[in-house]
């Protein structure tokens, strides 16, 4: 094991930092612990195109064979989505990132293990479905997402549809606050809820255009170079789902209920807990979650790939 071999950047990605081109990241526990198979990689696929005929590259980011694989290729994807089906794709976060290199294993990113390889390719800005965040009972369980954490001090823009109703919406923005991470909703005052526009909490800012959004991302580089050593926290852009493709608020809602008395009656606990849930609000709402989750995915990446041709005239 080497420090070349440790993070390996594409060569399309390369050619597109050296280039200067927009760049978006993109996550991957997303498609083989998020999304049924083969469902994920199809998905994943469409997103990365959604990127370049919005202008952008695409950089899909994961483990592969315990090197940070930043910017995978079709093939990556999708044999990485089969090895998960066999059980052989571990959910990486920011503590597992270790043990996954020092065994060489394949893993999965999550947000916060994604924006922190992104952050050390020098890629900004960062598209996915939802966030972690604080999960609902958080104040017995203590059950935080470390995206929460991680976005403390990686100055990366999540372009995301919110965080879902499996969480506790409030306090997930609370803890946002507390980290100092920058939280805004486009369009509307209030923070979006993945599967439908309106969380019924109003977000900290309201911007109305990807445009206001790549200005946010300009002073966010303006102040990482303006203090280079020192940690600086990112962005959370909700993004509401387009009208057409909303979910039945209470449908979903009922599924969730279900599914985390469900998750609790079995004991699932950990980094188990957000795709069991996610599984189950699928197969209980009859895929209708998961047909929302394709089109929001889609349509964050879309305007992530926005942000990030923008972003690239205001800086160099
Ligand atoms: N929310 C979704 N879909 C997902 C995830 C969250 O709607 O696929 C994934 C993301 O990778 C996120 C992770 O970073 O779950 C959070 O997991 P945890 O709650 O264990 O921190
Ligand atoms: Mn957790």
């Amino acid at each position: 094991m080497s420090l070349s071999s440790c993070v390996v950047v594409s060569e399309h990605v390369k050619d597109a930092i050296k280039r200067n081109k927009p760049i978006v990241a993109l996550e991957s526990t997303i498609f083989t612990h998020g999304m049924p198979h083969p469902d994920g990689a199809k998905t994943q696929l469409e997103v990365e195109q959604v990127v370049r005929a919005a202008g952008a590259t695409p950089a899909t980011i994961a483990l592969l064979n315990g090197s940070l694989v930043v910017g995978l290729s079709k093939d990556e994807i999708t044999s990485l989505a089969i090895l998960s089906t066999q059980h052989k794709v571990d959910k990486v976060s920011r503590r597992d990132i270790y043990q996954c290199i020092a065994q060489a294993k394949n893993g999965a990113t999550t947000v916060a293990a994604t924006a922190f390889i992104a952050s050390l390719a020098g890629i900004d800005v960062f598209a996915t479905g939802g966030i972690g965040g604080v999960h609902r009972g958080a104040e017995t369980t203590m059950d935080v997402s470390n995206d929460l954490v991680e976005l403390a001090h990686t100055p990366v823009c999540v372009c995301c549809a919110g965080a879902k109703s499996i969480l506790d919406i409030p306090r997930t923005l609370e803890v946002l606050e507390t980290n100092g991470v920058a939280v805004a909703s486009v369009g509307q005052s209030n923070f979006p809820a993945f599967f439908t526009r309106d969380s019924g909490v109003r977000a900290p800012t309201s911007l109305a255009s990807a445009d206001d959004v790549a200005r946010l991302v300009a002073a966010m580089r303006l102040v990482s170079r303006a203090a280079p050593h020192a940690a600086h926290p990112g962005a959370v852009i909700g993004i509401p789902i387009p009208a057409q493709a909303e979910a039945d608020a209470a449908e979903v809602e009922a599924a969730t209920e279900e599914a985390l008395r469900e998750a609790n009656r079995r004991g699932i606990e950990g980094n188990a807990v957000t795709p069991f849930i996610l599984a189950e609000v699928n197969t209980r709402s009859k895929g209708n979650s998961l047909r929302a989750n394709v089109a929001l995915i889609k349509n964050n990446a879309h305007f992530a790939a926005q942000v990030a041709v923008r972003a690239s005239t205001m800086t160099t």
